[in-house]
């Protein structure tokens, strides 16, 4: 089970921080019902189960925080039940956390979305979708216009989802967002890792769109749960941004002599961000590392 979840995570059939965060815990769950040796082996394990998971894609630091949770209190184990329940607690816990919190998102970030307002978004973020579903649900009159987001077309996910929850929505090509902006009131999107300083790493191209609404006085909310905020980079750490096949961008046949470069997400200043909306409440970019110290285990 841990390696067909480590497999989908690296081909993508499981994305998005908060899924991919998820489905590690329940891996490492998996795999700990799954052992039957001693407590020694156990642990060694929990630590190649540990090294697999987090060698499949880098940026979304949602994975190291969820696997972090999960195998926190295995040190003090004592006895091979012991080692086994917690992490099989832990792993449900940090569950359960993750699914309240998309839902606390949804209802705190739907309070940020105007009656009446187009909404910006890019790429698929679960907790984005979160609050904009629940403004609709409130009965808000709200549209969404959604870029495609080249190349793996997450765009397309989320306007799917969004027509079948009856929301109006657009969709666009990338390069449309700054025609488009002009008739945004709000833009919201997700983050795969928020650094300490503030700066939020989402999908390429999340940095174009937050100084197209920049540009057009529109206000650019993000939508992260705590544990996409990065512990590492309080001691000044950078985040790894991931660099995928180019054949996902055009086939390398094709372009003989071409270099292809298929850089995964980007960074957004802090600058650029307006307020995150976390299941603990909304926050300014300059208060992330308050939200890392508060609520991140081992984050000193
Ligand atoms: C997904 C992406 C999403 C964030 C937040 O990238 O950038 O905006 O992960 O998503 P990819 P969520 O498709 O490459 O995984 O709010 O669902 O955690």
């Amino acid at each position: 089970m841990l390696e067909e979840t480590a497999r989908k995570i690296e081909t993508m059939e499981i994305r998005g921080a908060g899924s991919i965060a998820r489905a590690a815990a329940q891996a490492l769950k998996g795999e700990a019902e799954a052992h039957d040796g001693d407590l020694h082996g156990f642990r060694d394990a929990m630590d190649d189960a540990r090294e697999r998971l987090l060698d499949t894609r880098p940026t979304a630091v949602s994975l190291e925080n969820a696997v972090r949770h999960v195998l926190a209190d295995l040190k003090d184990a004592e006895t091979l039940d012991e080692a086994r329940n917690t992490v099989v607690e832990r792993a449900d816990e940090f569950v359960e956390h993750s699914r309240e919190a998309v839902k606390t998102i949804g209802e705190y970030g739907a309070n940020r979305i105007p009656d009446g307002a187009t909404v910006l978004t890019h790429c698929h973020s679960s907790a984005s979708l979160s609050a904009i579903e629940t403004a609709h649900r409130d009965g808000k009159e709200i549209e969404v216009v959604a870029a495609e987001t080249r190349p793996r077309m997450q765009g397309h996910i989320t306007v799917r989802q969004l027509s079948d929850a009856g929301v109006p929505v657009t969709l666009i090509v990338d390069g449309a967002v700054r025609l488009f902006m002009k008739q945004a009131d709000i833009v919201v999107v997700g983050a795969d890792t928020v650094a300490a300083n503030g700066a939020q790493i989402n999908k390429v191209g999340t940095s174009t769109v937050a100084l197209c609404a920049r540009e057009a006085r529109v206000p650019v909310v993000v939508c992260a749960e705590t544990y996409k905020f990065s512990p590492d980079t309080v001691h000044g750490e950078l985040v790894e941004i991931e660099e995928r096949d180019p054949g996902e961008v055009a086939d390398p046949e094709e372009f003989p002599g071409v270099e292809i470069r298929n850089p995964a997400f980007d960074a957004t200043p802090p600058r650029y961000v307006d307020a995150i909306v976390t299941e603990r409440g909304v926050v300014s970019p300059h208060e992330a590392h308050h939200v890392i110290e508060k609520y991140l285990e081992d984050s000193g």
